[in-house]
């Protein structure tokens, strides 16, 4: 998202999780995407990319010059990546668990069909008891946080000052985890986590974020 931001041309590389994060540790030292080689340059971890890009390329700043400004959105980035992401991720492995459509959705293409198949049928009595891994009160709370900034964004189209940010690129990613994206393609797109993608109070959250992927693709056509 920052390199269409930025208007940087690049190319993508799928890592498939264990084998593929043999290659990612080797470059990087570290197994977590992302990751981002430029040249001779490796960097792992989404803000510290996106701080390379700004500098790289200082039009279109992600982090305002404003200082308040610029404070503000390192607090709403740094929520996005550890809360909203912690959060996105525990309730989508457990709507993954209660839900056959949404595990078999996740899972890679050129999976095997016989292991899909296993996959897509396991028991839902047993996967029952797996246990959530936020708890009542965090989701709550997610759920609050959330509505507040549907409520943002019907507002303005960008959650600090007049320009998009970098806050805005890192709820926007994050919020996938939630309800997926047009741009996850089939059959993943609007599915997402029970409870969150189909409430009407987020609804405006989700019309955001899809309204910023498709300025983002406009951006990212606007090579430099
Ligand atoms: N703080 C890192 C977190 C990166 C992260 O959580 N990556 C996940 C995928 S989104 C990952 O690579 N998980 C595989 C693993 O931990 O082995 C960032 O913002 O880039």
């Amino acid at each position: 998202m920052v390199l269409q931001a930025k208007g940087l041309s690049y190319r993508t590389v799928d890592v498939t999780p264990g084998l593929g994060q043999v290659d990612v540790f080797r470059l990087s030292g570290q197994r977590q995407v992302p990751i981002l080689v430029d040249g001779e340059t490796v960097l792992a971890d989404s803000s510290v990319i996106a701080r390379y890009l700004d500098a790289k390329q200082p039009e279109r700043p992600l982090v305002p010059v404003d200082p308040q400004q610029a404070a503000q959105v390192h607090v709403i980035e740094d929520w996005a990546d550890t809360t909203l992401a912690r959060a996105g991720r525990s309730l989508l492995a457990k709507s993954a668990v209660l839900d056959a459509d949404l595990r078999l959705a996740l899972l890679p293409n050129e999976l095997p069909e016989p292991l899909r198949q296993m996959i897509g049928g396991l028991p839902g009595g047993w996967l029952q008891s797996v246990p959530e891994l936020i708890s009542e009160s965090e989701r709550t709370e997610l759920q609050i946080t959330l509505e507040h900034l549907a409520g943002l964004v019907q507002h303005s189209d960008w959650l600090v000052g007049e320009a998009q940010s970098l806050a805005d690129l890192a709820v926007a990613a994050q919020l996938s985890l939630l309800r997926f994206p047009a741009s996850s393609g089939q059959p993943l797109a609007g599915k997402g986590v029970y409870g969150f993608s189909d409430h009407p109070r987020l609804q405006p959250l989700f019309q955001w974020r899809d309204r910023l992927e498709l300025s983002l693709i406009q951006q990212g056509s606007e090579v430099f």
